[in-house]
């Protein structure tokens, strides 16, 4: 008898095992776009796609509602509330020094007229899009001058060579946006990076944090000063999106392309599709907390802002490729 019972048990067992693939919910396959668009290829790895232009990886966010904001956090978080999004690809990773290397070489000999193309209108006439802890590029001496200029800028101490896998930063908002133009990108609205930051579609939740919510610790990120400095883009594989995007929380604050407005979730703009706020203000958006964050800022919905001609060192960006639609424009977007 149990035997028999037992044996009953084991085919039981056997049968659910074989089972189990056919249980699979629906949502949790992969779902990729029909077609690529200009100035993306497939990547590497499953799932990845790679941008022309830049070289960055890029991962897909399929079109689809999901829940913006908090109501039990900060007052401009407020309030929670059901937004459509439209597909679109993101940089897995932050801009790195190399990537925005190339930009500014493309930037020092480009046509006056090219260079405008990819500028915002606002973007001040002085800007050369170096970032403010890069040398500037040398000035060929001038006749009768001493050919041997000073390494070191005037406050001193020569600059720190940028690494190359680290995250871009020192760079205005409008060095982001013109850099986005050159990748045939755009930089993410805020509701776009949120979605990319939080937005689980298997389980169709909002993680607190990028990995869920887990309180925040030096495994998941880098953050509260550990290492006081940006880390490496991807360092911190536990501390991964959803979407499969890294350094979501911490490493570098990322610019956004939306203009900051405390009540931009309480109004009737910031509920409809695909909610972007043109409307002008002081400061343009910024997301994710950085290397000196505390575990408020480096929250999925946490909303900060900056005055877009201003620069930090631990201040960056990624940016976004929207999926146009049918019969539209390609690649980015507008101010
Ligand atoms: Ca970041």
């Amino acid at each position: 008898m149990a035997l028999r019972i037992l044996a009953a048990v084991l085919a039981a067992a056997a049968a659910a095992v074989i089972a189990l693939p056919g249980e699979c919910p629906a949502e949790e396959k992969a779902v990729y776009p029909a077609s690529l668009p200009p100035g993306l290829q497939k990547g590497r790895e499953e799932g990845e796609f790679e941008s022309t232009r830049d070289g960055a990886v890029m991962v897909y966010i399929a079109e689809g509602e999901f829940e913006v904001g908090s109501d039990n956090a900060d007052e401009d978080e407020a309030p929670r509330h059901k937004v459509g999004v439209s597909a679109f690809f993101i940089d897995k990773f932050e801009v790195t020094n190399e990537q925005y290397g190339k930009f500014l070489e493309w930037w020092r000999k480009a046509p006056p007229a090219q260079k405008k193309a990819y500028s915002h209108k606002d973007e001040p006439a002085e800007l050369d899009h170096t970032p403010a802890f890069w040398q500037k590029p040398k000035e060929p001496p001038r006749e009768g001058e001493d050919k041997s200029p000073a390494e070191a800028p005037s406050g001193g101490a020569a600059r720190e060579e940028p690494v190359p896998e680290d995250p871009v930063t020192g760079v205005t908002w409008y060095s982001a946006f013109a850099y986005a133009g050159w990748a045939g990108k755009s930089l993410p609205t805020e509701v776009q990076w949120e979605k990319a930051a939080g937005y689980d579609r298997r389980t169709k939740t909002v993680f607190k944090y990028p990995w869920g919510m887990q309180k925040p610790d030096f495994t998941l990120l880098n953050f509260l000063g550990n290492v006081r400095k940006p880390t490496r883009v991807g360092t911190y594989r536990t501390g991964v999106s959803p979407s499969g995007c890294h350094d979501m929380a911490g490493n570098v604050w990322e610019w956004c392309l939306d203009f900051y407005h405390k009540d931009f979730y309480k109004s009737k703009a910031g509920s409809t599709a695909d909610p972007v706020n043109h409307f002008p203000s002081p400061c343009r958006v910024t997301r994710g907390g950085s290397y000196n964050s505390d575990e408020t800022e480096v929250r999925c919905a946490y909303r900060d802002r900056t005055r877009p001609g201003e620069s930090f060192k631990d201040l960056g960006f990624r940016c976004v490729k929207n999926v146009p639609p049918p019969g539209g424009e390609g690649g980015g977007s507008g101010n």
